[in-house]
């Protein structure tokens, strides 16, 4: 009897633990890995740039899922942005127009850490940077970098605790500096000189930065040798690092191919500080430059494969990150386009050198690291994603087989690739593969001669710190043209920080319309201020009576408690639509120069009254 029962209690433990041992082992499944069912949210905000949309999208990670196509450069009535008459719009207008080509997010650091505060992006075309608050996911400032022409790499370098300082960019085309006025280019009264197969001589490339407060120019860096492209900081922020290509100074591509070498800059940005302090700079435009000949030390320009792209730093835990405590892990990372090799660079030193140069593959662009002691490059011309070992590549660099981890397919020619939180601390679990060509890719629906970008997520937990395992293809999601590169920051961490409803309006002169404060108030003989509340399901007033000819300004207060309660106002005739958030105000200004009776109506379905959410502007004829 006794054995009996022993039996049947051994058979019951068996029978439970066997299917739990196989389940912890088995992988779980791709959709199991990434599917967010309802009320399931993500685990990562993910912000990628629009690149030809001209702002950043919002996407969590890991479902894909697409939550805001976030204005920065261009505007847009659903999110109540530089709309016509809108202060927003002015501020675009003065720096460069209504549109952009954004590349490269950045999200603001404090102990070395995304802090949720706030999100840069460059601007290339237009040579600007764009501010977002992450409070309210709007853009609060935008301005243009001085003295270079287009802005490419950027850089967020910190201050030696770790806290964003500055905002560093890259300036890519050379130009004449200062630009003179006159002439594009600034040739007023000097003939334009002929640019043949060379720029000339004293036409200027390189780096500015500037505080990331303001905005404003810190200082700058300018060289005649070639075209500054992607840039990255070291972890302590000593190094600013800018791959060049076109050491040649081609003016076309036959002579910026044509060296077997270009160069990548590691500019000491401690150096530049102190130079700055003991007043080592000409003012050019009013920006301190500084001349990398006059200062020995503040430049270091290594040789890198010709035509670099990307350079890439690896971070790891910032308990590390001392200056004393820079170790053999820092290593920095330049991909060349057009050698199949990469440059492994130790900064570890008091000057940075070379210590290794790996073959990789065909059209290395950008590198990613997992935290582990892997690195991962995106192989434009392969259309893959290779993955190699650190301490490996550096022993051996003439056997890939030992320091290749794996390779895999993708989907087609990768740009950059993101491996999540790469900025601040890595956490080796998804490598996004930002691709570039969808070439009529089977799994999607096709929308015409063009189609959307491909995005893949790639499980790269399975290869371990000695450079063992096998990277996965998990999914694959679409996003409107063109995200080039994103940057990560921890689902839990942000949205507590997130606002469910303005506290002050974009504007400081804005001014708060309150309940039952609303109002017409003529200020001269042509000008009207009107202050009109929004709530659920009505304006603050049934009708607004002006005179044709009148300049009005409008100050519309939305004044619900209540998180995305927004409301929408639409002119006909009048080109006016905007959006306003619970808490905010908006102030926009026009001329009503069509007399008549217009109905003006609320664009958000916000109550079940919302097609009776409408009001009459009535334009008197003088
Ligand atoms: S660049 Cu786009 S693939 Cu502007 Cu970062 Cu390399
Ligand atoms: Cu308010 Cu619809
Ligand atoms: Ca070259």
């Amino acid at each position: 009897m006794r054995g009996y029962v022993r039996f049947l209690v051994v058979g019951l433990i068996l029978g439970l633990a066997i299917p739990l041992l196989i389940a912890a082992v088995q992988e779980k499944s791709p959709a199991e890995e990434i599917y967010r069912g309802p009320m399931e949210r993500d685990e990562y905000y993910m912000f990628s740039s629009g690149g030809q949309s001209g702002g950043v999208f919002v996407i969590g990670l890991p479902s894909g899922r697409l939550f805001m196509d976030l204005p920065v450069f261009e505007p847009r009535a659903a999110y109540s942005y530089a709309g016509v008459g809108m202060p927003e719009r002015e501020m675009l207008e003065k720096t460069g127009g209504l549109w952009g080509d954004t590349h490269h997010p950045r999200l603001s650091q404090t102990g070395y850490k995304a802090d949720g505060k706030w999100l840069y992006i460059q601007d290339k075309a237009n040579t600007r940077v764009g501010k977002i608050d992450l409070r309210t996911f709007r853009t609060v400032l935008v301005k243009k970098a001085p003295n270079i022409q287009v802005w490419h790499g950027i850089a967020l370098v910190p201050d030696r605790q770790g806290n964003t300082r500055y905002v560093c960019a890259n300036g890519e085309f050379e130009a004449p500096v200062p630009p003179r006025p006159g002439l594009p280019g600034g040739y007023a009264e000097q003939p334009i000189p002929d640019v043949g197969a060379r720029v000339p001589e004293d036409w200027k490339s390189g780096v500015v930065c500037l505080y990331a407060d303001t905005l404003e120019p810190a200082f700058q860096v300018l060289g005649t040798y070639g075209n500054f492209d992607i840039m990255d900081w070291s972890p302590s922020g000593r190094w600013l690092l800018s791959n060049i290509y076109n050491m040649e100074r081609g003016a076309n591509i036959d002579e910026m191919i044509k060296a077997p070498e270009d160069a990548t800059q590691f500019l000491d940005v401690w150096k530049a500080e102190e130079a700055l302090g003991a007043g080592q700079y000409t003012l050019v435009n009013g920006v301190k430059v500084l001349d990398p000949k006059a200062i020995p030390g503040l430049v270091y320009l290594i040789p890198a494969p010709r035509n670099p792209h990307g350079i890439h730093c690896q971070r790891l835990d910032p308990r590390l990150y001392g200056e004393a405590a820079l170790g053999k892990d820092t290593v920095c990372i330049a991909a060349g386009k057009i050698v199949p090799r990469v440059n492994i660079f130790d900064i570890s030193g008091e000057r940075p050198r070379l210590v290794a140069q790996p073959w990789v593959g065909l059209g290395p662009l950008h590198v990613q690291y997992d935290g582990r002691g892997n690195f991962y490059v995106s192989l434009f011309v392969d259309s893959q994603i290779g993955a190699y070992n650190i301490d490996k590549a550096i022993k051996f660099p003439n056997e890939p087989d030992r320091y290749t981890v794996d390779k895999i397919d993708i989907h087609y020619n990768v740009g950059h690739l993101s491996t999540v939180m790469n900025y601040s601390t890595p956490r080796g679990d998804w490598l996004l593969s930002q691709n570039k060509l969808t070439k009529g890719l089977p799994g999607f629906i096709p929308t015409g001669p063009l189609e959307p970008e491909v995005q893949e997520l790639i499980d790269i937990r399975n290869i371990t710190a000695d450079g063992q395992g096998k990277m996965r293809l998990v999914y694959q999601f679409p996003t409107p043209p063109e995200p080039h590169e994103s940057d990560f920051i921890e689902a839990e961490k942000l949205a507590p920080l997130v606002w469910t409803k303005y506290s002050r309006p974009y504007d400081p002169d804005t001014r708060f319309v309150g309940p039952g404060e609303s109002r017409v108030v003529r200020t001269g003989p042509h000008s009207v201020d009107v202050y009109l509340t929004t709530v659920r399901s009505r304006y603050g007033l049934d009708e607004v009576r002006v005179k044709q000819g009148d300049t009005v300004t409008l100050y519309l207060s939305n004044v619900e408690r209540l998180r995305d309660m927004t409301h929408g106002f639409a002119l006909q005739e009048y080109g006016v639509h905007f959006a306003i958030d619970p808490g905010d105000t908006k102030k926009f200004t026009f001329v009503t120069d069509k007399p008549g009776v217009y109905w003006f109506y609320c664009t958000w379905f916000c109550s079940a009254l919302h097609m009776e959410m409408r009001a009459r502007l009535i334009v008197e004829p003088v």
